[in-house]
């Protein structure tokens, strides 16, 4: 501990000023994204704002843009089964430059991840053409500058499309788009069968050359050297709790419906035509950039590296440290382009859909680890305001499992339900959408296959929220959140054998013998139980609602749910029942829920050398290769078991085998993004940790736990945040930090205590 040095414990930071300098972080290509089916997840540049997303194309012939609102919702018809209402975010527009520009060269293609801007240019018959694109969230609009080096050389037509207007239901829509001469506009309303949630896109040309309106409906520039394209989306979703109904309710139309919103669609379009491109693109990255630079990692990497394309460097895997740094990057885009505050949370693809009626899964929030892992890096990687869409939507959504959830009770363990429920009560089982929810977990097929620990895996966000930030309002918003859990899981359990154990428990997918295992106290639902309700007794500590019947319901309960046992192979059991690893269940499944314990929480950390040893016995005996979300989990995993170079190898796996060329992760034809988010909150965990207490509850901060050998030489991390409220910068050498400055958050309260190697450092 010698070479560390603290520089003084800094006054709070103020926001500093943004730079709006291009970065090194690039997606690189050398020809535009194709065409086909999947063109928009494999080779397409990803922009969005939350409320929005693009796949931008970067044609030359023609620039294509698919366009995505993550509120206009059709439905899935996931399984096959239209009794199961399932949302689905769907593709609401398609919009097409033509420019036919025949024989581009010196074609190039770049997304900046840290200004989220995109770039496309070439020339074409001795001209050359620039075009750049961004959708801003600080005004909610999509802004595209085409370029010529010579005037007059730019011409267009711009149509816009509703795909799939002739789908059958429940993928229906109906719609039109009309051309408004007069206001230089296409504007584009269509509306869900599924729902009756309406859309509105509002576009628009500025230029220096002259605007048509064609008698198709498109928007003709001629004689141009620039022009603008602004457009907006905008639908009439509200998020509050009446908009969500529960699963198998009956509702079948939403009845919380905005007013028509195609008003505010122009007003933003006309509104971003007055600020003009270059504002609104300072405002832009300005309003990126404060949320992604606000922490970055700097390993040492081969120059070259850098100026790779993207499907080249993925090939590059765990050899190339520019990469994991990049991917790093784009984790933390992506989660900045999906979920900020005011709109909905990050779904399963982000809020990215191709071509096609259905999405992978729905593009749901999937509880069974899915929803969660796209938000394990937004606290430890400075941007937790992220989190906030996904705090919102839980706050609606969570009156409707109310009733849902006691239901579940008086099937599962009526006599849990001798006393009153409190109002706070909630559950949730695995699947959701912005218009319905899973309430509860469910015994029959098909999705019979997770039991109530979904809930502690969903609310340990909210527990990292407060320990991250240690806000009173973060506290005072997670307290019914967790209260309410507490009700739900501790009435979940029966006393066995001197243990509470769930009464119908399932260990997330695990598959056997035909069938999904049904059990009592699997080591997921023990685990997420005991990791709730133990952070909701310190909660209440916190708050000084010692004396709450639902925090001396759980105190009574902790200490007695035996979530952790180590089995005859050396493993963390994932069964009661089981005695070697895999007696029972895929020994190779991609879920490690009875890792959860590991991580997202801390039932199993150093502090249990122990259940450590068996941790890392059970994830070399799971292997290293599944699906790219799995492999981070494996990822995270390992950084707590504090080996670096297996998280690395993992990534290596990764890149190779789960990795599109746009870094998105892969599962069959489908992204998940939840797999990138998951890598990123990885890299930051072997870095930077401190999910373990010291005696007295301080939050350890702990540094470089699980540095890999090929990073080790120098590097450094800044404004990367440790639970207690600081912000940490690092730099190290040779693998020791050699310089370290910690910053106290607004509300940081104790002194912070740090490790490296094992050694405190008070
Ligand atoms: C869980 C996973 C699947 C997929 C789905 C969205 O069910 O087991 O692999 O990620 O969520």
């Amino acid at each position: 501990m010698k070479r560390l040095m603290l520089i003084g414990v800094l006054a709070l930071a103020t926001s500093a000023a943004v730079s709006t300098r291009a970065s090194a972080w690039r997606l690189r290509y050398r020809e535009a994204a194709d065409w086909s089916a999947e063109g928009w997840r494999t080779s397409a540049l990803p922009l969005g704002n939350g409320h929005f997303g693009v796949a931008m194309f970067g044609g030359t012939d023609v620039e294509r843009l698919q366009l995505t609102a993550p509120s206009f919702q059709t439905r899935a018809l996931l399984w096959k089964r239209p009794d199961w209402p399932q949302g689905n975010m769907t593709d609401a527009a398609d919009l097409s430059i033509k420019l036919g520009h025949a024989n581009a060269t010196g074609y190039r293609r770049e997304l900046d991840l840290e200004d989220s801007v995109a770039q496309v240019r070439y020339a074409s018959d001795g001209v050359a053409f620039t075009r750049e694109c961004f959708v801003s969230y600080a005004d909610n609009v999509c802004a595209m500058r085409l370029g010529a080096s010579r005037k007059g050389a730019l011409a267009f037509t711009l149509h816009v499309e509703i795909p799939a207007l002739d789908a059958p239901p429940p993928f229906d829509r109906t719609g039109r788009v009309e051309a408004d001469a007069g206001a230089g506009e296409i504007r584009l309303a269509e509306t869900s069968g599924a729902y009756g949630i309406s859309l509105a896109g509002c576009f628009r040309v500025v230029t220096d050359g002259t605007v048509e309106v064609m008698p198709d409906g498109a928007l003709k520039v001629t004689d141009a050297g620039e022009a603008v394209v602004y457009f907006t989306l905008e639908t009439d979703y509200r998020l509050a709790p009446e908009m969500i109904a529960p699963m198998h309710g009956e509702r079948d139309r939403t009845p919380f419906l905005g007013p028509d919103p195609m008003p505010e669609a122009r007003r933003r379009v006309a509104a971003a035509a007055t600020l003009g491109y270059d504002t609104l693109k300072t405002r832009h990255i300005s309003d990126f950039r404060e949320v992604v630079t606000r922490s970055s990692i700097n390993l040492e990497y081969e120059g070259s590296d850098a100026l790779l394309t993207t499907p080249e460097l993925r090939r590059r895997a765990e050899k190339s440290a520019y990469l994991a740094a990049l991917y790093w990057r784009l984790g933390k885009y992506l989660l900045a382009s999906s979920s900020r505050p005011g709109t909905l949370p990050c779904s399963l693809q982000g809020v990215w859909a191709g071509p096609m009626l259905e999405t992978g899964w729905g593009s749901g929030y999937w509880h069974n680890i899915n929803v969660q892992m796209a938000y394990w890096p937004a606290f430890v990687c400075n941007m937790a305001e992220c989190f906030e869409a996904y705090a919102d939507y839980c706050e609606a959504y969570r009156p409707a499992t109310h009733d849902p959830a006691v239901e579940y009770l008086k099937r599962e363990n009526p006599a849990a339900l001798a006393e009153p429920v409190s109002k706070d009560l909630w559950s949730i089982g695995t699947a959701a959408w912005p218009c319905e929810v899973m309430c509860t977990p469910m015994r029959e097929k098909p999705n019979g296959h997770s039991g109530p620990g979904t809930g502690g895996l969903t609310t340990a966000l909210f527990v990292d929220w407060c320990d991250f930030s240690q806000s009173t309002s973060a506290r005072m918003r997670s307290w019914p959140i967790l209260r309410g859990m507490a009700d739900f899981l501790s009435r979940t359990v029966a006393e066995t054998n001197g243990l509470f154990l769930a009464t119908f428990s399932a260990s997330p997918e695990q598959y056997w013998n035909g069938r999904y295992p049904h059990t009592i106290g699997c080591a997921f639902d023990q685990q997420m139980i005991e990791a709730n309700n133990a952070a909701f007794v310190r909660l209440a500590g916190t708050l000084g609602h010692e004396d709450d019947p639902v925090v001396q319901r759980c105190r009574a309960q902790l200490g007695r749910y035996g979530g952790i046992e180590v089995g005859a192979s050396g493993q963390i059991k994932e069964y009661r029942e089981e005695n070697a690893y895999g007696e029972i269940g895929d020994p190779n499944h991609r879920h490690i829920s009875q890792l959860c314990g590991l991580y997202p929480c801390a039932l199993v950390s150093r502090a249990t050398p122990n259940f450590l040893a068996a941790a890392k016995r059970t994830l070399d005996l799971r292997g290293d290769h599944s699906h790219a979300w799995a492999l981070a989990h494996r990822m995270c995993c390992r950084a707590r078991t504090g080996e670096g170079d297996r998280a690395l190898a993992l990534f290596g796996n990764m890149m190779r085998e789960r990795t599109c060329d746009t870094l998105w992760a892969k599962i069959g034809s489908f992204q998940e993004i939840d797999a990138n988010a998951g890598g990123t909150a990885a890299i930051a965990e072997m870095l930077l940790q401190s999910h373990e207490t010291d005696e007295d509850g301080n939050f350890i901060i702990d540094l470089l736990p699980a540095l890999p050998a090929k990073w080790a030489a120098h590097g450094s991390f800044k404004g990367l945040c440790a639970r207690g409220g600081w912000t940490v910068d690092c730099e190290w050498k040779d693998g020791k930090p050699v310089k370290v400055a910690l910053r106290p958050g607004a509300h940081a309260a104790k002194k912070p205590v740090v490790r490296y190697n094992g050694k405190l450092w008070k």
